[in-house]
């Protein structure tokens, strides 16, 4: 990994800066004129995203831990090239290997106040371990008054290849108590509680237990209503048939040891995905892009 001063010197520009804030953890610090924002090159994990005159938007766990190689709890972190446990090796990291490898920052470009980093996960002989393919992978985040994610993957082998993947995004709420979830409505969901038994969505989404669904066909926006916040954050995605809506609540959330005891009061997972029955076969040479974009709008 390139050192701090090297980093600097690469992307010489006033609005960018990095930083080493845990023991070896590099992150670019991001301000412009609409926003503010964190990412690690962990995982090209994003860590914060403030807009101006905004409470933060994205959750990051008070007691999340900062390790590389490991995937830091909160944030946005990049789940692929399979979502949830391994099909087949149970041995194998949940969520793939991308939200825990070293990416490569190649450029930054600032249009319009915002300010797109694009990131790289290079190829390496270790993660053929877990999937055997040659592969191409690559993610752009655009930060400013939205925030946006192109995850971009193309299948170098001779071979097709089956993929799932997640934007796995933590976002920051008031209360768990202040918000709903609309946007699914009528969809089939998979419940991974009752033993990923089909399910029926009827009207808003409210959470008041744990919750672990894969919403498919999922293609229309979903927002999350909050009244305590008094704002909408509005998830419109292409390329992502799934979405996944997960909170652990308490039992579950003081378990997991870096979620803070009272953490799944104030985080919700709305993840744009393609999952399940809606995970993805890419034909050799074959590229495929799941695209989100974040909007924040007044509570109506
Ligand atoms: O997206 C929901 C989920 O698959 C849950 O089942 C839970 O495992 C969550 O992801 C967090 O997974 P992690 O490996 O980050 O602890």
């Amino acid at each position: 990994m390139k050192s701090i001063t090297e980093l600097n010197e690469q992307f010489n520009h006033p609005g960018i800066s990095f930083a080493e804030e845990w023991d070896g953890f590099v992150v670019v610090d991001v301000v412009n004129e609409h926003a503010t924002a964190r990412v690690a090159l962990n995982g090209a994990q994003l860590l914060s995203w403030v807009p101006k005159g905004e409470q933060p938007v994205i959750w990051l766990s008070e007691d999340a831990r900062f390790e590389m190689g490991k995937s830091v709890r909160g944030g946005v972190p990049v789940c692929w090239p399979w979502f949830g446990a391994h099909r087949i090796e149970s041995t194998f990291p949940a969520h793939g290997f991308a939200r825990t490898s070293e990416w490569e920052l190649l450029s930054v470009d600032h249009d319009e106040g915002a300010t797109a980093l694009l990131f790289r996960l290079n190829e390496r002989r270790e993660m053929h371990h877990f999937w055997p393919h040659s592969f191409e992978l690559a993610l752009q985040i655009t930060i400013g008054s939205e925030l946006s994610f192109e995850l971009k993957t193309r299948n170098c082998s001779g071979e097709a290849i089956e993929l799932s993947e997640a934007l796995h995004t933590y976002f920051n709420i008031s209360d768990v108590d202040h918000v709903k979830v609309k946007g699914l409505d009528g969809l089939h969901y998979l419940d991974k509680l009752e033993d990923f038994q089909r399910k029926q969505q009827s009207g808003p989404i409210h959470i008041e237990r744990e919750t672990d669904r894969i919403y498919l066909n999922a293609e229309a926006d979903s927002l999350i209503e909050d009244s305590g916040f008094n704002r909408t954050i509005r998830i419109t995605s292409e390329g992502s048939r799934s979405t996944v809506v997960w909170n652990p609540w308490q039992e579950s959330g003081a378990r997991m040891g870096d979620l803070g005891e009272a953490g799944y009061r104030s985080m919700l997972c709305v993840e744009s995905a393609n999952a399940a029955d809606n995970r993805l076969t890419l034909a050799p040479s074959e590229t495929h892009t799941l695209r989100v974009t974040y909007t924040i709008e007044p509570l109506i």
